[in-house]
């Protein structure tokens, strides 16, 4: 970047932040320091999530936003929009209105519905909400979606079909350490989400037992005390065998289930043919091991299941939340201090990202897109006819099919890099050429803008002020730090003046974040996410909301379910009876090992940020494949030697260790790269049937040794 950034008040005493990746938005502060960054990032004492204390990324957070390569102007390409080829820089009128005549022009030859726009988790309620309404009321199309699909929404379905709503975490981190079993399943928390394992910490010191579940150890394996090492895909089956012997041993809280939950019959059923030494057969885990975790989670006080990825981005996601849904609703661990289940949010802001409006078949408020009330509701909050609002979309992958089908002739993506994150990229990157018009608004010429026809310069977390929502479903403020660079606008300003160049500008009438978040707000009174009662000032002055929040008055809802009242219209709580189901690939002669996929604590999602920052690259420069021992040793693989990894759809040779205590079948490789270096070249586009999440956590591969 050309020039040290500068404070958006110089007058401040303090400049105070958030850090921009994960979900824990650790409080930060800028510090004037010597360097090309002007500033420096120390925590901040004040947020009450995790003051004091921020990991390396956020530490490092200044490396990318202050990095050379940071986009400061429009840019557009005459000629053909392949990797490489040249852009020419323009200014704002001239991409502005060139945008929308492209688009006009493609609509009018095809149909609304020939424009899409693709999201992301990491922006603002704000930019998140105004993005559903420039699909629905600008653009007035029905394809939009966004990078939360292949993110928590297994999880959010399951919360749906479970309790009625999905608030993220039901319990306030504060809760943690009052719980005395704790159960981590396909989380990784010490890498992904770090300054959360004081609080396991403090559970730990005051005696909680806690339980990893997971197919490789991790950083957060070596808190457990007991540790199931399970292969990819099994954990429907191992939770059977758990729920198996706290019904069988009347260990369940038949007090709780009688009054606030339907359903038990059908588990029941469903376990009948999952006793311990059933499970052990099919899973390699001991049968003791089985009994000892479900007994201890059952008789103890207090209780916490969080889940993440690892058991969500498969085809049977939604099933194996459910079931661990089930474990907390059978022991009756859920609406008390130190009880509850929470599906750990990914983005910075993955919760409230998939609550205003992004996703295909939803409104603001986690109303849905085809129910008439929601959309007479907020149809009457944006000035339009009900009618005019388009009907549900596809899924964030699917967009993609619809590209090829020639559906789709038009993308804008915005707060994603999709080239490098989504599975079986190869297709997605055919998708990409085939388009007449793809826009892209990033801080950087990602991996995606690479095919671009436009681009435009994003804001950073530091440069736009607006709030988000936290893994604990937690509203905060995030001011604005720095003033943007060069010829940057805050992305709410571009979305707006967009809008109106497509003649839509009466709708999008916003002097400021704050315009954007009374609109919002109004727009989800009385829906499931509701923030009616939240405004800056109250959110200011709390540090922070949870929601639903549903009046001024209303103090907000940290622990939710408190009462007993879950939000099916029967009151209750369901409980669900999971017959396991095979993975869309299961191991044959020709790919014998499982490839699952995830996450380093040095690098955030497809690196577009953290791939530019030395201090992170340094520690983690390529992808390296994790492997078993046993694995090596068929392998004959010798020091120095490559990996070559083939699936059905590609093959990547990269770099290899072995891994003691991985689980044999095996192979794990992160996905931060795009390029030769991209798993996503190989892994499977099959996608879950009701939560259309993508099978990132197995699929099946062979491997060989490439000597050097
Ligand atoms: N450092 C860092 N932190 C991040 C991110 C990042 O990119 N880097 N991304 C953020 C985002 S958007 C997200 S969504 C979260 C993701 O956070 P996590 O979901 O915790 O991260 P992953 O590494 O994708 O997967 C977690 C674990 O699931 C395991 N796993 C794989 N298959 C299975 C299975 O079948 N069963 C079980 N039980 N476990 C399985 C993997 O081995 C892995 O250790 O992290 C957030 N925080
Ligand atoms: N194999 C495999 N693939 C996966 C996963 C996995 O576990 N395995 N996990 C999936 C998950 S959980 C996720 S969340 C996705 C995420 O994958 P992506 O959606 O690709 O996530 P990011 O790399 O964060 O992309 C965000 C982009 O937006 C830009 N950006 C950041 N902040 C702003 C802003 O404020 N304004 C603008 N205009 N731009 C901004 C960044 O520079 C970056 O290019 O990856 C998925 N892909
Ligand atoms: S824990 Fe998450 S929010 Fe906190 S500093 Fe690290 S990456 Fe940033
Ligand atoms: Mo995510």
């Amino acid at each position: 970047m050309r020039g040290l950034p500068i404070a958006a008040d110089p007058e401040a005493e303090r400049i105070s932040s958030h850090c921009c990746f994960c979900s824990m938005q650790c409080g930060i502060e800028l510090h004037p320091a010597s360097g090309p960054a002007g500033f420096e990032i120390k925590p901040s004492p004040d947020f009450p999530v995790a003051a004091g204390r921020l990991c390396q990324k956020g530490l490092n957070a200044l490396g990318h936003t202050v990095h050379e390569e940071r986009l400061l102007a429009p840019y557009r390409r005459s000629g053909p929009a392949l990797p490489g080829a040249p852009w020419q820089q323009t200014g704002w009128e001239e991409a502005l209105d060139g945008i929308a005549s492209s688009i006009r022009s493609i609509q009018e030859r095809y149909g609304p519905h020939a424009v899409s726009l693709f999201g992301g988790g990491s922006l603002t309620n704000e930019v998140c909400y105004l993005l559903g309404k420039f699909a629905r009321v600008a653009l007035r199309t029905k394809y939009i979606d966004y990078n939360g699909r292949y993110c928590m929404s297994s999880a959010a379905a399951a919360q749906m079909r479970a309790f009625g709503i999905d608030r993220g975490m039901n319990v306030p981190l504060d809760d943690l350490p009052m719980a005395n079993y704790i159960i981590l399943a396909g989380t990784n928390i010490a890498e992904c989400q770090p300054t959360m394992v004081p609080y396991l910490l403090a559970a730990k010191k005051r005696g909680a037992i806690i339980v990893t579940i997971d197919p490789r150890p991790t950083m957060t394996s070596k808190l457990a005390d007991i540790h199931v090492s399970l292969q990819p895909g099994f954990d429907s089956v191992f939770v059977n065998g758990l729920l198996h012997v706290i019904l069988n041993e009347n260990l369940y809280n038949q007090a709780y289930v009688d009054a606030y939950t339907t359903g038990i019959e059908d588990v029941r059923q469903a376990v009948r043919d999952f006793p311990p030494d059933a499970v052990s057969e099919y899973t390699g885990i001991p049968k003791e091991v089985i009994r000892t975790i479900a007994r201890g989670f059952a008789r103890a006080e207090t209780g916490v299941v969080l889940t993440a990825r690892g058991i969500e981005q498969q085809i049977n996601g939604v099933e194996h939340t459910l079931n661990y849904i089930n474990l907390c609703l059978l022991t009756g661990k859920m609406g008390r201090p130190g009880c509850g289940f929470g599906p750990v949010t990914g983005q910075a802001n993955g919760q409230g990202g998939r609550e205003h409006g992004q996703k295909a078949d939803q409104l603001p408020g986690y109303r849905m897109i085809d129910d008439p009330e929601a959309r007479r509701h907020v149809a009457a909050v944006w000035g339009i006819e009900p009618e005019e609002l388009p009907g549900k979309g596809v899924s964030a992958y699917e967009l993609f099919d619809r590209i090829h089908e020639g559906e789709i002739k038009a993308m804008i993506v915005l707060g994603s890099n999709p080239l490098v994150s989504s599975p079986n990229n190869t297709r997605v990157e055919e998708a990409l050429k085939k388009l007449e018009l793809l826009v892209v608004i990033d801080l950087f010429e990602t991996e995606t803008a690479a095919y671009a026809h436009w681009l435009l310069p994003g804001s950073t977390f530091l440069e736009a002020e607006g709030t988000l929502t936290n893994l604990e479903g937690r509203v905060f403020h995030r001011p604005r730090a720095l003033q943007t660079p060069g010829g940057v606008m805050e992305d709410y300003k571009l979305i707006s003046m967009l809008a109106d160049r497509l003649g839509r500008g009466q709708y999008f009438q916003y002097g400021s974040p704050e315009a954007v978040f009374d609109e919002l707000s109004r727009a989800t009174a009385g829906g499931k996410a509701d923030y009616s009662g939240m405004s800056y000032a109250r959110i200011k002055e709390r540090k922070g909301l949870f929601w639903p929040c549903p009046s001024p008055e209303h103090p907000g809802t940290p622990r939710m379910f408190e009462n007993g009242v879950f939000y099916h219209p029967d009151g209750r709580a369901k409980l669900h009876g999971i017959e396991p189901k095979k993975p869309a690939e299961t191991t044959c002669r020709d790919y014998p090992y499982i490839l699952t996929t995830g996450r380093l604590g040095n690098h955030y999602l497809s690196g577009t940020q953290t791939r530019r920052t030395a201090a992170l690259m340094k520690k983690a420069p390529v992808p390296v494949a994790e492997i078993h021992p046993s694995a090596a040793e068929k392998l004959l693989l010798r020091p120095g030697d490559r990996l070559r990894l083939t699936t059905r759809r590609g093959t990547l040779v990269i770099d290899v260790k072995v891994v003691q205590d991985i689980h044999p079948t095996t192979v794990f490789v992160p996905f931060h790269w795009g390029g030769e270096h991209s798993v996503n070249k190989l892994t499977s586009d099959a996608l879950n049937p009701i939560s259309r999440m993508p099978e990132f956590k197995l699929c099946t591969v062979r491997l060989e040794r490439v000597a050097p």
